[in-house]
């Protein structure tokens, strides 16, 4: 087959065969696209948030901006970073990793992505419908009160969530099934690991947010007394169950990003990784934690004082499987002969952001802190500094670390740095100075403050731009890539895990002939 110039890109043409393929690197670069598009979509509006708040007073009417606040969260959480990097890079490297042919259920997946799109139309249809101000958190009782707007964005996030856990569902079985042999669970590579405590995540707590807007639904069409306290339901009911959910979702969104940064480190520190069964177990650490550490987000909600210390106390746990990962990296590139090419530059971004988005929770997970940051902008600079620093910079980095697997061309290197640069020195002047404002006491979700805070948000604004400048040179460099990129070889990196030994693009089967494997993924020596 190799030789036959035949690959999974070319060897069927025409739009139905991309529409109907059962392919899972198919099916990962429609999500590619997919996500892709909507996080433009959730990008404007993310400026249109920060052009509000260049200066104090008002540039759109405040009932908008509650908008652009709601679509801008919506899109970037349900259609961008929660399916992210396993829809894309999971469904396109999971079976490669491990020496399969396919997921297990290639029809699932192809599934999945119409759900993606379902929910996606309907997120988009709900502008037309007056559109949605609830925030993406959807919180009662504010989204008690009927508004088709709201209640369809609801429902969006109900079916989006299907696609979440049909890929959840598809990856735990192609873990357990379809390994070739000698792929011990010892021996699978790192982002594996971390694709399949993600996979655990998303089966588990993803039906609960699912069975909670549709309770919302119902108490807003039946008034069925769950949420409404007229009702005599319970308005931190619905907080309870939203973050039962959505506290692990954060790590649905961290896991599989930290999995690609165990896979750069080590290729680009040309190092065997260190402490493999630690970072391994510690995806696992970190999956188990998560559904116990909801109540941080209700400590000023209404709780009893036992309740909000122990999950002050489980809060402060994940910082333990969380600093076994970071200790490991730092091992790994210790005395390593590292190269800085840009996916390296972007896994070292990671680092960078994530510990300061890792330190900051930590504030946050203190009661007595909490008590002083809660509805700051403290907390939207940490979870911005967690979910979109930390995600976003690995998902950039593993795109482009596998760019030249995925579609047989190299990328321009130089301009893959500058678009790092930007996109980094961007990140933190955007949101730095959100930590300062928010212990200054900005509250969140308003479209005004006070003038004493302009400044900071003047800095703040720019360096949003700047963001968005960084992407539009991504966007080149992919374009570019795809279009005119010279021929990759099969190996660029020097890379030891099994999707490097095979050609790119890799054939529709993935192997010729099932591989068989005799020791760990990162043999260095
Ligand atoms: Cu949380």
């Amino acid at each position: 087959m190799s030789g036959s110039g035949k690959n999974y890109i070319n060897e069927a043409s025409g739009l139905m065969s991309w529409l109907t393929t059962r392919d899972h690197k198919r099916i990962g670069l429609l999500y590619f696209y997919s996500i892709a598009l909507f996080f433009l979509i959730g990008g404007i509006f993310a400026l249109l948030i920060r052009t509000e708040l260049f200066k104090s007073g008002l540039l759109f009417p405040p009932e908008m901006y509650n908008r652009f606040m709601t679509y801008h969260g919506i899109i970037m959480v349900f259609f961008v970073i929660v399916p992210g990097v396993p829809a894309i890079l999971g469904n396109i490297l999971l079976p490669l990793h491990i020496g399969a042919r396919d997921v297990a259920f290639p029809t699932v997946t192809l599934m999945s992505w119409y759900c993606y799109w379902l929910g996606a139309v309907l997120a988009v249809s709900t502008l037309f419908m007056g559109g949605a101000d609830t925030g993406w958190t959807f919180y009662t009782p504010y989204s008690i009160n009927f508004s088709a707007a709201n209640i369809t964005a609801a429902f969006a996030a109900f079916v989006a969530g299907f696609s979440s856990i049909l890929t959840g569902v598809n990856f735990v079985t192609t873990v357990h099934k379809l390994r070739c042999p000698g792929m011990t669970m010892k021996r699978i590579p790192l982002f594996v690991w971390s694709l399949y405590a993600t996979a655990i995540l998303q089966v588990l707590a993803t039906p609960v947010v699912g069975i909670t807007v549709a309770l919302l639904a119902m108490e807003n069409i039946f008034g069925i007394g769950v949420f409404d306290p007229e009702l005599g339901g319970d308005p931190v009911l619905f907080q309870h169950f939203f973050w039962f959910y959505s506290h692990p979702a954060v790590y649905i969104m961290i896991l599989p990003a930290m999995g690609i940064i165990s896979e750069l480190i080590t290729t680009f520190s040309r190092k065997t990784i260190f402490g493999y069964t630690a970072i391994a177990y510690s995806s696992l650490g970190i999956a188990a934690v998560s559904f116990l550490v909801w109540g941080h987000h209700m400590y000023v909600s209404g709780q009893s004082e036992i309740a909000a210390l122990i999950f002050s106390v489980l809060t402060m746990l994940v910082g333990v499987p969380t600093a076994i990962k970071l200790f490991n990296w730092v091992a790994t590139m210790y005395k390593g002969s590292i190269q800085m090419q840009s996916p390296m530059l972007y896994a070292l971004g990671f680092m960078f952001i994530f510990t300061i988005g890792g330190v900051t929770g930590i504030f946050l997970s203190t009661i007595a802190t909490d008590v002083h940051f809660h509805d700051t902008y403290f907390v939207v600079a940490h979870f911005h500094y967690v979910m979109v620093g930390g995600t976003l910079m690995s998902i950039m980095g593993g795109a482009l670390y596998w760019f030249p697997k995925i579609t047989g061309k190299m990328f321009d290197e130089p301009m893959a740095r500058l678009s790092f640069v930007f996109i980094f020195v961007g990140f933190n002047v955007t949101f730095f100075p959100q930590f300062v404002l928010g212990a200054m006491g900005m509250p969140r979700r308003y479209a005004d403050y006070l003038p004493a805070f302009e400044s900071l948000n003047q800095i703040s604004t720019l360096g949003s731009y700047t963001i968005g400048f960084g992407f539009l040179i991504a966007l080149y460099v992919f374009v570019q890539g795809s279009l005119r990129g010279a021929k990759a070889p099969m190996n660029p990196w020097g890379a030891k895990t099994l999707e490097w030994t095979i050609p790119s693009p890799p054939p529709h089967e993935n192997f010729e002939t099932i591989p068989t494997v005799t020791a760990g993924p990162y043999e260095y020596r």
